[in-house]
């Protein structure tokens, strides 16, 4: 571990060995396994965490319950002040942050600076929608009435987040929901358990400068395991998971069970098509940002190109040729366009993906592989591949989190092209590469793209965070971040309240005493 890092660590109040459960800034004596963080940029150990139990899960919730009670009076805004707080801290912590995001997961040191400004900018968001928890008046069929609509807080907002995004996710949800007047339980990735550790000591922060009860936040880290007990819990009235499709199908089940809330993002096999029309300057960087940014492990990464035949050639020309002048190598090295995967585990799902698709049919015109040698002893650098495939390959309908592209021809109209597009069972994100104003205005109708996410001439992935972030289908239909995110973190109240002195009953019934 070079000395850079340690002072990050040092900074961001990351020791040797650490607690894997607090509430606000009272760590907790955890008796779970010991979880081991290496980095996937050089495969140096970063520290350990010692996971919680269900002792220590139990005693968050308690803890919580009681603070929530607080929590929950205190006006909107003056709740805002404190997410404002916590942007101020987040501002002045971006760049030990951002690095420890990029060492620990190995995206690019922009990219990690790129997400904890993702936080910044969704603290901001959530500060303005502090004072703006509306909800509609309308007028009663009955005279001498009012009827309006209120929303209150809704309890505990259980967090589950994947290793990809181990910060953004997290602030996505809690800024939402503490201005909302919930309290936080985070169960992050264990893959990823120090920049966790790092987000928690920066909100402590703000909590001790302003005297707030501990229980407005806690930290949980450990395996499937504890994931499954907060899915399983009532008193966590929401559940919002954030990972694979395998995993947010048992979440929405068990939380379904109990009728509880879950608020779902989960997998994406986001395409872009490429119209005759499009503007090849900018189908170029959008398509190879997209497929390649994060070491293709993002949500809304690019994994299909549709492209129509009239130019297929020469957009995939011009993509080899891409391809040839990326800089693979250490994320934190801004010379660097690619990064390493997070671990072994998925270098093994990139290889066999490549396998699958050579397999069932397909060519690799890029062939990819795994680097070796100087700088790449982690064992986690691949170079990104390019294929030629179907669209009902079976590994082309399935998400692999790893820089792989699948090239596809579409001919005739646009409505093929979307119609392919569709064809697969996630619905996260989607783009069009055209001019053609009927061609752009068709993806973006209701027979166009099915996705949750639809962009034109833009790749499919950096979403903002003002717009509801999430997908449809296999995706899990949640939204979160901007927009009306806000409302599945509250519970909505119709009021009607009579100020006359007659009692007359809806729909005219009349009950005469
Ligand atoms: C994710 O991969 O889980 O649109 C989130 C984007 C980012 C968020 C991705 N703003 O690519």
């Amino acid at each position: 571990k070079e000395n850079a890092i340690q002072d990050v660590l040092d900074t961001l109040g990351i020791k040797q060995m650490n607690s894997g459960a607090a509430v606000g800034s009272k760590w907790m004596n955890t008796t779970g396994e010991e979880i081991k963080s290496y980095s996937p940029v050089d495969g140096a150990y970063i520290g350990s965490v010692k996971a919680a139990s269900e002792a220590e899960y139990e005693a968050a919730i308690t803890e919580l319950q009681t603070a929530f009670k607080d929590w929950r009076m205190m006006p909107a805004p003056k709740r805002g002040e404190i997410v404002r707080q916590f942007g101020e801290e987040l501002r002045k912590y971006k760049e030990p942050l951002g690095k420890l995001v990029s060492y620990e997961m190995g995206k690019s040191y922009q990219e990690g600076l790129g997400e904890v400004q993702e936080m910044i900018d969704i603290c901001d968001f959530a500060v303005g929608l502090s004072r703006q928890l509306h909800g509609f008046t309308m007028h009663s069929e009955r005279p001498n009435h009012r009827m309006y609509e209120q929303y209150h807080p809704l309890g505990i907002v259980g967090i589950i987040s994947a290793f990809n995004f181990p910060v953004a996710v997290w602030a996505w949800n809690t800024a939402l929901a503490w201005i909302c007047g919930d309290v936080c339980i985070w169960k992050p990735s264990e893959k990823v358990p120090m920049c966790a550790i790092a987000c928690h000591n920066i909100f402590n922060k703000v909590l001790e400068a302003n005297g707030l009860p501990d229980g407005i936040n806690a930290l949980v880290i450990g395996g499937a395991e504890l994931g499954k007990k907060m899915a399983a819990d009532k008193r966590v009235p929401l559940v919002s998971a954030t990972g694979s499709t395998r995993m947010g199908k048992s979440v929405a089940e068990t939380v379904g069970a109990r009728l509880g809330k879950s608020l779902l993002e989960l997998g994406g096999n986001n395409a872009i098509i490429v119209t005759p029309t499009a503007d090849l300057k900018m189908v170029v960087p959008g398509a190879v940002f997209g497929a390649v940014g994060t070491a293709g492990q993002r949500c809304t990464s690019t994994r299909r190109l549709i492209i129509h035949e009239s130019i297929y050639d020469k957009v995939k020309d011009a993509l080899v040729n891409a391809y040839g002048q990326l800089k693979i190598g250490n994320p934190l090295d801004e010379n660097n366009h690619v990064g390493p995967l997070i671990d072994q585990d998925a270098v093994r799902m990139y290889n066999e993906a490549r396998e699958k698709v050579v397999a069932e049919g397909g060519k690799l015109i890029v062939e990819g592989g795994v680097l070796e040698g100087e700088g790449y002893e982690s064992g986690c650098y691949v170079a990104p591949a390019i294929a030629e495939a179907e669209n009902h390959f079976a590994i082309v309908q399935h998400e692999t989190f790893a820089p792989i592209v699948y090239l596809m021809k579409y001919s005739g109209d646009v409505s093929n092209a979307i119609a392919m597009q569709n064809d697969v069972p996630q619905g996260l994100s989607s783009a069009i590469m055209t001019n053609n104003m009927r061609e752009q205005e068709e993806f973006l109708a209701h027979c166009g793209s099915d996705c949750g996410i639809a962009n034109v001439n833009i790749g499919t992935s950096g979403a903002e965070i003002g717009g509801a972030f999430g997908g449809e289908k296999e995706t899990g239909g949640g939204r979160e971040s901007g927009s009306d995110a806000w409302k599945v973190y509250m519970r909505r109240q119709t009021n009607t309240i009579n100020w006359g002195s007659e009692l007359p009953l809806a729909q005219g019934i009349k009950f005469d005493l």
